[in-house]
């Protein structure tokens, strides 16, 4: 838990958050602050995320916002988007994407980021890579000096030959040091329930990067990973972030 210093009246007023409000305040603040009717919205995929879906269907149902058109990152946030009744298209139809609002792993102080705890890696930058403003929604356990040991890099990778790509990554000048392990189980949580490979939307792996020590650049191990025959993209989203609404102990910061 986090302590927020609520004022009413002079008084302050102390009290302590869930990790889970916390999540929910970003994931509402990011909505009431960057949807407005008539947005075209890439809607992300975890747990924070999914507050900001909850908050645009919430205002489409009290008729707050209008004419809103959702492209969701995901298929468990696609079946969430559907429940809240909010209107889905795809990037085939809709690809100049107004703002896209979506949770990360890791945030470093360049606003870098690691995603895809959540194995949908590939879905989040294909369309957050579409959107005018990006904007990534936390609590603050997420923020780290330096992208890497908090939290494994997760690569989406081809299953034909999947070892072979494994070598290929653990060779990377760039990823020196990574120890490349294969996951298992449910992709979407990431926690092993299982000894078969966890398979994304597309029909792919994951193999999550251990690092001991920070990635010195971020945007070379990226370029190298995405070169790498059997790759099909990595979760380092570099350069990508318009601002990040963190949620802790200062109450709400907007990070830009
Ligand atoms: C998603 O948000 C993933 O890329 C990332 O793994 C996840 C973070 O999940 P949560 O908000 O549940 O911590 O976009």
């Amino acid at each position: 838990c986090v302590t927020v210093a609520l004022v009413r009246g002079g008084k302050s007023m102390r009290k302590a958050l869930s990790q889970d409000e916390l999540k929910k305040m970003v994931g509402y603040k990011a909505v009431d602050d960057y949807v407005q009717s008539g947005t075209v919205i890439g809607l992300g995929t975890g747990s924070t995320a999914a507050f900001a879906v909850e908050r645009v269907g919430e205002k489409l149902k009290s008729g707050e916002l209008k004419d809103i058109i959702a492209i969701p990152t995901s298929i468990r946030t696609q079946e969430q988007a559907e429940s809240l009744n909010i209107p889905l298209a795809t990037l085939d139809t809709h690809s100049d994407l107004d703002v896209a609002i979506d949770g990360a792993d890791e945030v470093d102080p360049a606003l870098n980021l690691v995603k895809g705890g959540g194995g949908a890696l590939f879905r989040e930058k294909i369309v957050e890579m579409c959107a005018k403003k990006f904007i990534v929604i936390v609590d603050e356990s997420k923020l780290c000096d330096g992208l890497g040991p908090g939290f494994p890099v997760p690569v989406e990778i081809v299953p034909f030959c999947h070892e072979h790509t494994m070598r290929k990554i653990a060779s990377l000048p760039a990823l020196k040091g990574c120890d490349p392990v294969l996951r298992l189980g449910n992709v979407a949580n990431n926690q092993p329930d299982g000894d078969e490979p966890a398979v994304t939307d597309n029909g792919n792996y994951i193999v999550d990067l251990k690092f001991t020590s920070p990635i010195k650049d971020p945007v070379a191990a990226g370029e190298q990973l995405k070169a790498t025959v059997g790759v099909v993209d990595h979760g380092l989203f570099t350069g990508m972030t318009t601002a990040c609404i963190v949620a802790g102990k200062e109450g709400i910061i907007v990070k830009d």
